[in-house]
């Protein structure tokens, strides 16, 4: 089965909305595999965003993702991958559709409330980057 990982942010964590994101994950039909509560080290957090290291932001947005603790999970379902992302809705809140995740929920494109793997690729290479060792399997 699908495996992705997906993770409520500094923002969503101080915000009091871990409870709400994980509910729409359940209600969805998802199995929820592994949860980890922590603040994320800057090595980890440079890893998860290589892909933006170049970018103007990206300094920025490392030091948000390591601001405070995140919960980091590994969930599990039929197509989760791309219709975890659909229910997330996009980067921009100016397209993010009412009825997402971030349509509903976040105001800004740097505090978005979550994180989900952008393909079954990136779900793979993050979900070893986050829970890095078999001890830590549930
Ligand atoms: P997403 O996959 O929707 O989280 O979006 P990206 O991988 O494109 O971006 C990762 C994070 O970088 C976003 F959550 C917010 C931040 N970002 C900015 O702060 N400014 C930008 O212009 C683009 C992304």
């Amino acid at each position: 089965m699908e495996k992705t990982f997906l993770m409520v942010k500094p923002d969503g964590v101080k915000r009091g909305l871990i409870g709400e994101i994980i509910s729409r994950f359940e209600h969805k039909g998802y199995t929820l595999n592994r949860l980890e509560l922590l603040t994320p080290s800057m090595e980890v957090a440079q890893s998860h965003y290589a892909e933006h290291k170049e970018k103007p932001f990206f300094g920025e947005l490392v030091e948000f993702l390591t601001s405070g603790p995140v919960v980091a999970m590994e969930w599990e379902g039929e197509n989760i991958v791309a219709v975890s992302r659909l229910m997330i809705g996009k980067t921009n809140p100016l397209d993010a559709q009412p009825g997402t995740i971030r349509g509903d929920l976040a105001s800004t494109m740097s505090q978005n409330v979550i994180h989900g793997s952008d393909s079954v690729e990136s779900a793979e290479r993050e979900l070893s980057l986050w829970f890095a060792t078999e001890a830590s399997h549930v």
